[in-house]
């Protein structure tokens, strides 16, 4: 730790270790909630805080963590994260030091690399802003729609389809929840553990719409007790994006890289490179490795 008078101190990575470990240990003390981890949520928060960027305009991102602020926090798209910001805050009492971006970010760090994903690399750098910087309703994708819509959303971000394909298999992840999205249940059948799931489900099961009065979202017909949303089975059902989809399904190499790659970004997503405090990504240690 580097003592610089009057400033307070500037953050080592070991520092940031100890969030992590922190965060860490809050992931696993759920209890009985949802599936016995808050790791999906947090990896939700992270998302959601990064996935407002506009490249065209340079606004939204995870520079300013305005999801803090009405009216973002009440965005439809955010329902439920404030269980998420509030675990966060913990942490923030903690360490009064890290910004909420950051922390919010490293969050998404600890929920992939503990719940068995690849290393995600981070850096640390990103400054909390103000109510006047959130971004507006409609820039995190809308569920119920096709292919053109995921496209234009994640392409304003800057994504191509090789990584949209990529990023949207963290619903091995977690679970829908009629209290928040109106959807409801698990991708798959292990939904605390990071794996190539997702994919391998869309191709191997057979796919039907659920009977119900919720919005229209499909079930695997032979146990009816997993879900994948209109948005989920766009990677099968269109052609550029299946072809990644199918490579993900049979390789889990593949697909741990090419998350790794393109979550590390879009963590990054409207932070100007020079306030990163780090020239290159950190790799941040699990918590089993810190024992
Ligand atoms: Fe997602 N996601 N997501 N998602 N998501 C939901 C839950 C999770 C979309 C819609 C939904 C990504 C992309 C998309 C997670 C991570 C990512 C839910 C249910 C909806 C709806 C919310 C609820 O009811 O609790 C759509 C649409 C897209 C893209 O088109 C991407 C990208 C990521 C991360 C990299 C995770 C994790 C969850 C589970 C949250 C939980 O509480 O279990």
């Amino acid at each position: 730790q580097v003592a610089k008078a009057g400033v307070g101190f500037v953050p080592s990575k070991a520092d940031y270790q100890k969030v992590y470990n922190r965060i860490a240990e809050i992931i696993d003390d759920a209890g009985e909630y949802d599936d016995g981890s808050y790791g999906p949520v947090l990896l939700r928060l992270a998302w959601h805080a990064s996935g407002t960027y506009d490249k065209e305009t340079g606004t939204g991102g995870s520079n300013y963590a305005t999801m803090r602020f009405e009216p973002e926090a009440l965005h439809g798209a955010n329902n439920g994260l404030n269980l998420a910001r509030g675990l966060m805050e913990k942490v923030k009492q903690e360490f009064s030091w890290i910004s909420y971006g950051d922390l919010w970010t490293l969050g998404g760090v600890v929920a992939v690399q503990e719940m068995g994903g690849p290393k995600i690399p981070w850096r640390p750098g990103r400054i909390d802003g103000f109510a006047k910087d959130a971004t507006p309703d409609g820039r995190l994708p809308d569920a119920s729609q096709g292919s053109s819509h995921v496209r234009n959303i994640f392409y304003r971000m800057g994504f191509n389809d090789q990584e949209i394909v990529a990023l949207v298999g963290a619903h091995a992840l977690g679970r829908c929840h009629t209290s928040r999205s109106g959807y409801e249940g698990p991708w798959t059948f292990s939904p605390t553990t990071f794996t190539n799931d997702f994919y391998k489900l869309l191709f191997d099961e057979t796919w039907v719409w659920k009977k119900w009065s919720g919005p229209k979202q499909l079930e695997d017909k032979k146990t009816k007790s997993l879900m994948m949303l209109p948005t989920d089975y766009v990677m099968v059902s269109d052609k550029s994006f299946k072809k990644y989809a199918k490579a993900y399904a049979e390789d889990n190499d593949l697909f741990f890289k090419d998350f790794s790659a393109a979550f590390s970004r879009l963590l990054e997503l409207g932070v100007p490179t020079a306030q990163f405090t780090s020239s290159a990504p950190w790799e941040m240690g699990n918590a089993d490795e810190q024992k």
